[in-house]
């Protein structure tokens, strides 16, 4: 047996299949799997899944992974190692790059590269090869900059490679390269884990190089020390890749990376004590790991050694962050930053005020380097504005802000709630709206832009928050502070928690919303379905109004009939015409940058007008992240483009049909009790690829799937005869997700809410 690829298991159910099969993938087949069972339960059926290959199941009482891979060492009886995390994967030539380049010689050890992802195989596969890009997450605070290297980082730079060199040119010279590390003995060598490499069994027998079980993190560091302590001969393929995998659900799936465990200080100790000692003064091999070090003690130790309120800390942790600072090689020390150079001297001088000195005067100083070479850096001073002054400053009571779709109109439930708010309590409140243009608004209240001085100022010091959607990452929530948020919509398509790993989604998404989603006092559930998934893919515990939508009023309005008769004329459409409002969804992988979708037409709105011209006018109406402006020339006096229209509940008002797709807006206008078609052209992909949905629209949709323009004006033509079709499905939907809604939802969630 050539490899032993060693894999500690601990009930990580959904990540083990991506491991496996990027192994039975290897174009290399010679080796065992050691899967190390510890704890729960053994994975089912792998064994039979993957019967082409060696595996073989070792159980172990060890607690940690560093028990686990030393019970997997005892067992394996391959040539070669390798430690494979079981929520990691393989691309599918390491083991073949690795035998290889350890072809020619006998070593003790084999590098590769760790890379990094958020993505499950099947993604990574496609993004490797090009098909998608990634996406950012929507309009949110920029993040805070970080001074710091990314934690966990393992490069082998190759730095003579040059622009021109071939693909065997550049392979030669990283040898070459490789070569150089065993001469100078690891001279530039870099990295600081034990995962992307493969170890000669029987040289870390002879050596007795084992994981320190007393260790739950940082264990790879005095491991490898003593592997390259001993180790005479190494090779290297920067090409053979070990796939790392974060995990986007930090909430309930944290990687031991992101998992701060209350021992974390003493592993560091204990790894960096042990690797001191293994290394001896060896400048060279300590480099990198010491470098590792410096960058703890910059980004982790020293802003927590200057928080006055966490004096305990800095009595346990600095004296001994001092020892191993003393021990710093001097010219690890001469290469680092002045930054740095400055915050150990300090720490060594036991000189705690002049590292919170020297930490604030940094800030300031990126300050002023963002300043100059970022063009929003004014966005920067608001930050720090929201942050250190207006979030300082007293909450202004009774003042309220409001805010529906990022600003972008004067709509949905912060709309219905602000005016039932001024008719209850006239006077009583200062409203102020965030908008991104002048609107005339019925009540008096200020108009503010979102992200201007006084956006921040009024999201620090006001007491009442009426959003439909997330707040900015940065917000703080104070004590006085009441947030009601509305949301936007019956979810159809699935959300947050109940998201497997999308594509399309920002990675940070989980964790950002459950981080924002905190701080909501108040969340709006329209129906008994929306409680239930709220709670679940929200992990929302806090009060839930459960009165129907706010914006959905206007849809039981005694009035509503001479209402929508001043919509129709205000916009301009014929009395005598019915109108059909089209109001499609985006799509997550049609887009041009974060918050800016495309949208591409699939009606055919001159062969709808020559059809249905004589009876019927279109309402074109595209979801708020469209960028697309809908071409409608040729259509003119048919298709009244209102994308921009404020409140889309004025347009149900005044609709006869909708067509619609996966767009929250079907729950809203059932309410109406009129006939709805479903303009699903892409559902597979929707469905399936992008997003996953709640229920099922083949069975439980109150309207015939229609794929193309012929089969709506067909269902179109025959509206009666789809009423009659869908009748009692439409009852049933309509008990299930407007049966709360009796036309007084925003006065009821002002009277929880408002006290
Ligand atoms: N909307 C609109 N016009 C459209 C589509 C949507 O005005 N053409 C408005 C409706 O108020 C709708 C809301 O935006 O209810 C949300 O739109 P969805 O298409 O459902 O999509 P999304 O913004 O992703 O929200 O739980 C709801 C979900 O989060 C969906």
């Amino acid at each position: 047996m050539k490899v032993s690829v060693i894999i500690p298991y601990h009930g990580e159910d959904i990540y083990l299949n991506d491991c496996l099969d990027s192994l039975s993938d290897q174009t290399y087949k010679d080796f065992e799997i050691v899967l190390v069972v510890s704890g729960g339960e053994e994975p089912s059926d792998i064994t039979s899944l993957y019967d082409a290959m060696d595996i073989k199941i070792v159980k172990s009482d060890g607690e940690n992974v560093c028990a686990a891979r030393n019970a997997g060492l005892d067992f394996a009886s391959g040539e070669y190692v390798v430690f494979l995390d079981c929520d990691d994967y393989l691309d599918a030539h390491f083991l073949e790059k690795l035998i290889q380049c350890g072809a020619d010689n006998e070593y003790d050890l084999l590098f590769g590269k760790v890379i990094y992802t958020w993505y499950k195989r099947e993604f990574f596969l496609r993004k490797e090869s090009g098909e998608t890009e990634e996406e950012e997450d929507d309009g949110n605070a920029p993040e805070e900059d970080g001074d710091d290297e990314p934690a966990g980082e393992s490069v082998i730079y190759i730095d003579n490679v040059e622009s021109g060199d071939s693909k065997e040119a550049i392979r030669k010279k990283k040898i070459e390269m490789a070569g150089t590390y065993l001469v100078s003995k690891r001279k530039n060598f870099y990295s600081v884990t034990a995962l992307g490499n493969m170890y000669a069994r029987q040289f870390l027998y002879d050596n007795d190089i084992r994981f320190d079980e007393g260790l739950h993190h940082f264990y790879d560091i005095p491991f490898l020390a003593h592997v390259l302590d001993a180790c005479s001969s190494v090779n290297a393929d920067a090409d053979a890749h070990y796939v790392k995998r974060r995990h986007n659900d930090p909430i309930h799936m944290p990687s031991l990376s992101q998992t701060v465990g209350k021992d974390e200080f003493d592993c560091v100790y204990r790894a960096y004590k042990t690797m001191l000692q293994v290394t001896g003064n060896d400048a060279g091999l300590r480099n990198r790991f010491e470098r590792k070090l410096v960058s703890y003690y910059a980004s982790v130790v020293a802003p927590a050694i200057k928080k006055n309120e966490d004096k305990a800390y800095r009595k346990k942790h600095a004296p001994r962050m001092k020892e191993l600072m003393m021990d710093l090689s001097p010219g690890v020390y001469s290469q680092l930053p002045g930054y740095r150079k400055k915050l150990i001297d300090a720490l060594k001088a036991d000189d705690y005020g002049r590292i919170s000195k020297i930490i604030s005067r940094r800030n300031i100083i990126n300050l002023l380097k963002y300043s100059v070479t970022h063009h929003n850096y004014i966005r920067k001073v608001k930050d720090i504005m929201y942050k250190h002054r207006y979030s300082r400053q007293p909450v202004m009571q009774n003042v309220v802000l409001f805010e529906s779709f990022f600003g972008k109109s004067y709509s949905d439930s912060p709309k219905y709630i602000f005016e039932k708010l001024n008719e209850m309590y006239p006077g009583k409140y200062k409203c102020v709206w965030i908008l991104e243009k002048k609107t005339k608004l019925p009540y008096p209240a200020k108009q503010i832009k979102r992200f201007s001085f006084a956006y921040f100022k009024y999201l620090a010091r006001a007491k009442y928050i009426v959003f439909n959607s997330r707040q900015p990452k940065s917000f703080i929530k104070r004590k006085e502070n009441v947030f009601l948020e509305t949301w936007h919509g019956t979810p159809l398509k699935k959300l947050v928690f109940d998201m497997d790993d999308v594509l399309s989604a920002s990675p940070t998404y989980k964790k950002n919303f459950y981080i924002q989603s905190r701080s909501w006092d108040y969340l709006v559930a329209a129906n008994g379905f929306s409680d239930e998934v709220f709670r679940r893919a929200f992990e929302y515990d806090k009060h839930m109004l459960k009165f129907g939508y706010p914006r959905n009023d206007i849809l039981h309005s005694p009035n509503r009939d001479k209402i929508a008769a001043g919509i129709k004329q205000k916009i301009g459409i014929p009395s005598d015409k019915k109108v059909v409002l089209y109001a499609p969804t985006w799509r997550d992988d049609e887009y041009y940058e974060a918050g800016k979708y495309k949208f591409t037409l699939r009606l055919d709105l001159a062969a709808m007008k020559k059809e249905l011209g004589d009876d019927y006018v279109i309402i074109l109406r595209t979801h708020y992240f469209i960028a697309d402006k809908i071409d409608v020339s040729g259509a003119e006096g048919f298709v009244y483009n209102l994308s921009k229209y404020d409140d889309i509940a004025e347009l149900y008002l005044i609709s006869d049909i909708l067509i619609t797709d996966y767009s929250s807006v079907f729950f809203d206008y059932a309410n109406l009790k009129r006939p709805m078609l479903f303009f699903t052209y892409d559902l597979d992909k929707y469905r399936d690829v992008l997003r996953g949905f709640y229920i099922d629209m083949e069975k439980d949709i109150p309207g015939p799937l229609v794929f193309n323009t012929d089969e709506v004006i067909k269902s179109i033509k025959n509206i009666d005869g789809v009423r009659e079709q869908y009748a009692s499905v439409y009852d049933v939907f309509y008990e299930r997700f407007c049966g709360w809604e009796d036309g007084h939802a925003a006065e009821n969630c002002i009277r929880e809410v408002f006290k």
